[in-house]
């Protein structure tokens, strides 16, 4: 059976949840043929736990997912890019300013998410989504640029991507912060997880930004 490992992070920068994980505990509590693994929000540990998870589980598939407060919408993410430029420490207290993910590594990696496929299914399934061309440059970036190195190299035809969701709600509430509901969050990871196990050629419709 197709296998897929989806991973969320653990809360950071003072919030006491994270919808990443919430969400991605949602969705495979109900599916069976996914996995979850928690990732830390620790440079040094974050892109050691998921390989330990992809050695373990084997998957066909792999979507990280992590949260992007202030942003609207569920964004399946695009580039990643061998960058790390933390603007808050880390987890561990580690705050590397200009470093690459992966010393001698390409400057960057597409996904190989369907990832304008997915965002149409989200939408026309009543849930905001965009394509996003950044996933900055903090704990999401490399493990989603660690990601792809690691499928490039050690997992050929394994597929993967980087999804970001909004801040929850009660998360919101302290800000003028827009926000989702964790299990609308998890409706859209669904939906990601189905465009990426069945439609092999993304759209060709225009996605991109103009700035
Ligand atoms: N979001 C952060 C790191 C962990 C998370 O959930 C980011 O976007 O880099």
């Amino acid at each position: 059976m197709t296998s897929v490992l989806l991973t969320g992070f653990e809360p950071f920068g003072g919030e006491r949840v994270n919808p990443s994980w919430q969400a991605v505990s949602l969705l495979t509590g109900r599916r069976h043929d996914t996995v979850a693994v928690e990732l830390p929000c620790v440079f040094s540990r974050s892109l050691v736990t998921l390989r330990d998870a992809i050695d373990e589980y084997r998957p066909d598939l792999v979507i990280c997912v992590g949260q992007a407060g202030g942003r609207p919408d569920v964004t399946p993410e695009r580039v990643a890019i061998n960058l790390i430029d933390a603007r808050i420490p880390d987890n561990a207290g580690s705050q590397p300013v200009d470093v690459p993910v992966i010393p001698g590594g390409p400057n960057a990696y597409f996904t190989t998410l369907p990832v304008k496929a997915c965002v149409t299914g989200i939408k026309d399934a009543g849930l905001p989504a965009s394509v996003s061309h950044t996933a900055g440059t903090y704990v999401c970036n490399q493990v989603f640029y660690g990601l792809m190195h690691l499928l490039d190299n050690d997992f050929p035809g394994v597929r993967g991507g980087f999804v970001h969701v909004p801040y929850t709600p009660e998360q919101a509430a302290r800000t003028t912060a827009p926000s989702l509901a964790v299990h609308r969050a998890a409706e859209a990871l669904e939906i990601i997880v189905d465009t990426a196990l069945s439609v092999t050629e993304d759209l060709s419709t225009p996605a991109g930004t103009l700035h």
